[in-house]
């Protein structure tokens, strides 16, 4: 946290892409294009904002602790993170996909303990504990569509979008966990300090989201 200005915590890729244009409408652009430039602090045209750029799991953590004071996470990484430290104040319905149970068609889960990889430990362990299910969870960084193809586990939760990942693996969706969009996150004592500047930024971009649907 910085007394002169705000920082907004963004991950490269489709993040970026999707929330450039909801800032632009409270007179936010960045003045770089982190897909070419190396930097990840980003001036902006407002002098009272700067944009960090950081992998998109550690987004919730950075908002946690006041390294940035807002932030754009998916519903899926926000979950896992489990918010701590953080308010959730607006849904950005952009990078929208679902978070999922997926194996293979013609092999019904296991009535008892099933294996499941994946990279949310917490949303899959919390998942299958609602349902009383048995799970052993084995947490994997990453090709988690491997896991159920070498035996490795029984299933994978992951996000999926188009499914065209699953499929190109002789997997499908088995089950829906939850609809993930991502969500504008705001640190706790940012929130309380800069509650008027904040509060401004937040309402430009709702208009934009509401005038995007
Ligand atoms: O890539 P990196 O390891 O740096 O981090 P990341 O994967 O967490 O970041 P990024 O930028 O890929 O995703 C950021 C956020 O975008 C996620 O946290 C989700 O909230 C959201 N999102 C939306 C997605 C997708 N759609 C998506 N399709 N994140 C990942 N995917 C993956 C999916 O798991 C599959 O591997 O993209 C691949 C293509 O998906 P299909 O179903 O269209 O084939
Ligand atoms: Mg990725």
């Amino acid at each position: 946290m910085s007394d002169n200005f705000i920082t907004i915590a963004l991950s490269k890729g489709r993040i970026f892409k999707e929330t450039i244009p909801l800032l632009k409408a409270a007179g936010i652009e960045p003045l770089d294009d982190p897909e070419t430039s190396r930097k990840l602090i980003l001036d902006t045209t407002r002098d009272d904002v700067k944009i960090v750029i950081i992998r998109a799991t550690d987004v919730p953590t950075y908002v946690q602790y006041g390294a940035a004071d807002m932030g754009v996470t998916g519903k899926d990484v926000l979950a896992e993170h489990g918010g701590e430290g953080l308010y959730e104040l607006l849904d950005l319905h952009i990078a929208q996909c679902k978070l999922m149970v997926a194996g293979f068609a013609d092999k019904p889960l296991p009535e008892g303990r099933v294996k499941v990889a994946t990279k949310f430990v917490n949303c899959a362990r919390k998942y299958f504990a609602e349902q009383g299910r048995q799970a052993e969870i084995i947490k994997l960084y990453g090709s988690m569509e491997l896991a159920p193809i070498v035996g490795l586990a029984d299933c994978i939760v992951d996000v999926v979008d188009t499914g065209n990942t699953l499929r190109a693996n002789g997997l499908v969706p088995l089950e829906n966990m939850f609809e993930v969009s991502s969500r504008m996150v705001v640190n706790r004592a940012s929130m309380k300090m800069r509650n008027a500047t904040i509060k401004s930024m937040l309402a430009h971009i709702a208009k934009a989201v509401e005038a995007g649907k």
